[in-house]
């Protein structure tokens, strides 16, 4: 059995160069046709200036608009609630935003109000440009529901469809980006685990809220979930 510290050891700095570089690129992963990128709530509200804006959102959207040019699918999804939708402070007397209640379905972060259908606030960046994109999906429209995640919504049972669609489109693997971290991107790729897909988060393609320690809750549920963190300069197309 040859040493491989030994080998490695023995080459020249040009073939040790070539070697790293050769792993280096094997590292590198290439979005294929059962890949799907699925940009989670790129909308005004979550932006500089919105009424729920997270730190620094707006820099996801290089980011996403760069590697969403390696990727042949594309799913966008959009927080759209009704007026006096039950996840805003708003609709409930005597709470505040980032306040806490129990639904029936669970546990309710409140919020302020945002996303609401049809609104300025509501609309996606302006900047986001993937023209291929062949799906919007809405989520967080049962007034009486919360809706985190792009696949089931808050009460655990009601489906947005988009588990049947990536399977009828023979997607295996989806990779997650956008707002934020913690709430939508988190439970995106909780819920992509559970139908199936191999998830990979793309941390700098992604913002958090990070309310009470959501933000480091909602990576340790993903690590134990199997879910990949990784960075957008592992995707790459050669
Ligand atoms: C989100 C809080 C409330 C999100 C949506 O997109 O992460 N967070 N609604
Ligand atoms: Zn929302």
């Amino acid at each position: 059995m040859l040493d491989r510290r030994r080998v490695v050891a023995g080459l020249g700095a040009t073939a040790l160069a070539t070697l790293v570089s050769n792993e280096l690129r094997a590292a590198a992963i290439k979005p294929d046709e059962v890949s799907a990128l699925l940009v989670i709530d790129v909308q005004n509200c979550f932006l500089p200036g919105g009424s729920l804006a997270v730190k620094d959102g707006e820099q996801v959207v290089p980011v996403i608009n760069k590697i969403a040019k390696t990727f042949a699918n594309v799913v966008i999804t959009q927080d759209w609630h009704t007026p006096g939708h039950v996840s805003f402070a708003s609709a409930h007397s005597g709470k505040k935003p980032f306040e806490a209640i129990d639904l029936a379905y669970g546990k309710q972060v409140l919020w302020p109000d945002h996303c609401v259908q049809g609104t300025e606030g509501s609309a996606l960046s302006k900047d986001l440009a993937i023209p291929q994109a062949a799906l919007i999906i809405r989520k967080g429209f049962h007034r009486d529901v919360d809706s985190y995640s792009a696949f089931t919504e808050a009460d655990g049972k009601t489906t947005t469809g988009l588990a049947a669609y990536l399977k009828a489109r023979k997607v295996e693997r989806v990779f997650v980006a956008g707002l934020a971290t913690d709430f939508c991107v988190a439970w995106t790729a909780l819920d992509a685990r559970k139908a199936g897909f191999e998830t990979y988060v793309v941390e700098d393609a992604c913002r958090g809220i990070d309310t009470q320690g959501s933000l480091a809750k909602a990576w340790a549920d993903m690590a134990e979930a199997g879910v990949k963190r990784i960075q957008s300069s592992d995707i790459g197309s050669d």
